[in-house]
């Protein structure tokens, strides 16, 4: 590390953490099932390690490093920053241990490298700050504000709406090329508020509150057709391109990140909060249907018309509605109901399949529903969000339910996915004999995983009300910020 790196950040109140270990279960099976699924953690790690370590993901069937563009051209150990806070709450010190130590020595972040901003952040910048709360490690502080200072960059743009992408050593950003009209994605500009207000909470330094603060007044001020955001917006121009909405990607994070906004200070965030309920009302009246066989789901608006179609991604929603009942005033009992019904559609999608693993969309066409129909459409690529849906309901209700499909959900992964370096998606969920796609990708070991485990643990392990987690599923805590402001007000700084 540089002198310069070496620079200790202010100290400031950590806030109160609970439930960061513990949530034994007292029944025998639930216990077993949550000892297989720290089994299942252990191999994905230590097949990465053998065959990956360093690089940001691993190749199971190959047995090397992968990588995608998210990431940029360098070795930035995705997997180890992402799997950090699971490893921690699992118990897996010496893994752990391990992890920290590539993370001292190795991880460097003056390199000439594009990296999406949204991604770093989530599973970075994210997987850095849980892992600090977590173990109280300096280390990861001050890893993930080095990264954000690289990120901030991208800001620099004619709205302040940043790119997609930035180049780590030039700061020079630039969008995605398949993206409408040059535009940025709401998924990804929207999803970066929890991260930045820990990183302005932790550093005294108004910076980060400011960009995302900046995003929100821009996004109030701004038209949106039928009370939709859509999925595009250009950030030379400020207007949005085409009007897409979806809550599936592109859409997703941007709405979660509204709730938990709120959530994550204490619940005293009411602009936030306000502006999840209307984006949620007006979702509810233009893309959420039932179908003919009575499974409600949630379609895509694509310039005035609703396709029937609903991806894996927008399957979280259920635990959203169900996380972002209470505060709905007199309409939470209407939204633990949508949130289970979420859930049973999710699973239908899960369970019409020969592998009971979920395809990446599913459609409700006539007599097809659930189903997905391209053979593009079909691969499961080891995703959390239906798992992440279950935990959130079995966390709110009880129901057994969760639990048993949770655990259908983790054997079919077992049975189909798992082969003897690592964990790897599959190509065809409706056919029996699927082939692989090699990719053991790292929100596996940070998502998939870490819901599992707190699905067959009790709730006394990073419980609701003091832990939020942000959409890569790495717990930050709750801010009591009624005495402070991130804005720079010295008086309180
Ligand atoms: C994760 O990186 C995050 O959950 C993100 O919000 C959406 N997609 C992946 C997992 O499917």
């Amino acid at each position: 590390m540089k002198m310069k790196e070496k620079k200790p950040l202010p100290p400031v109140p950590v806030p109160n953490l609970l439930g960061i270990n513990g949530g034994d279960p007292e029944d025998n099976d639930i216990r077993k099932k949550r000892e297989k699924i720290k089994e299942m953690m252990k191999h994905a790690w230590d097949n990465y390690k053998i065959y990956g370590w360093g690089h940001n993901e691993l190749r199971p069937i190959a047995r090397k490093g992968h990588s995608t563009n998210i990431f940029g051209s360098s070795q930035m150990g995705a997997t180890i920053v992402d799997a950090l806070d699971t490893l921690y709450i699992m118990g897996l010190h010496d893994e752990f241990r391990d992890g920290k130590k590539w993370i001292e020595d190795s991880l460097d972040f003056s390199v000439n490298s594009e990296v999406s901003v949204f991604e770093v952040n989530i599973r970075f910048i994210g997987g850095l700050l849980a892992a600090y709360y977590l173990s109280g490690e300096e280390i990861f502080k001050i890893k993930a504000v080095q990264l954000a200072e690289k990120l901030l960059p991208a800001f620099n743009t004619p709205t302040g709406i940043p790119w997609a992408m930035v180049n780590l050593k030039s700061g020079v950003g630039r969008n995605w090329g398949w993206a409408s009209a040059g535009s940025s994605i709401l998924a990804e500009f929207g999803t970066l508020h929890m991260e930045f207000v820990h990183l302005s909470y932790l550093t005294g330094n108004p910076v980060y509150y400011k960009k995302v603060m900046h995003i929100r007044k821009l996004l109030q001020k701004m038209d949106r057709p039928n009370g939709l955001y859509p999925n595009y917006l250009n950030p030379r121009t400020g207007r949005w391109g085409q009007y897409h909405t979806s809550v599936g990607g592109l859409g997703d994070s941007f709405y979660e990140y509204l709730l938990k906004a709120w959530l994550m200070s204490d619940k005293t965030d009411h602009e936030a909060r306000k502006m999840y309920d209307d984006a949620i009302e007006a979702i509810e009246k233009h893309l959420i249907k039932k179908s003919r066989g009575g499974l409600t789901f949630i379609g895509e608006w694509k310039n005035g018309h609703l396709e029937k179609k609903m991806g894996h991604l927008a399957c979280f929603a259920g635990g959203m509605f169900v996380l972002g009942a209470d505060g709905s005033k007199d309409k939470a009992g209407h939204y633990l109901e949508l949130g289970a019904e979420i859930a049973r559609t999710c699973h239908e999608s899960y369970d019409r399949t020969a592998l009971k693993l979920g395809p990446e969309s599913f459609k409700f066409d006539g007599a097809v529903e659930a189903v997905a129909v391209r053979q593009a459409e079909k691969y499961y690529i080891l995703r959390p969000e239906v798992i992440e849906t279950y935990w959130y309901l079995w966390r709110f209700t009880h129901d057994p339910r969760y639990r048993q499909w949770g655990w259908e959900a983790a054997l079919a992964i077992e049975k189909h996915c798992r082969v003897s370096g690592g964990f790897s998606g599959v190509k065809d969920v409706y056919s029996s004999t699927p082939a692989h796609d090699d990719v053991q990708q790292s929100f596996f070991l940070a998502e998939t995983l870490k819901y599992l485990y707190l699905l067959f643990s009790g709730d006394d392990l990073l419980p609701l009300d003091h832990w939020v987690f942000n959409t890569e599923a790495h717990p930050l805590p709750v801010l009591h910020l009624a005495n402070t402001t991130l804005s720079g007000n010295p008086a309180v700084r």
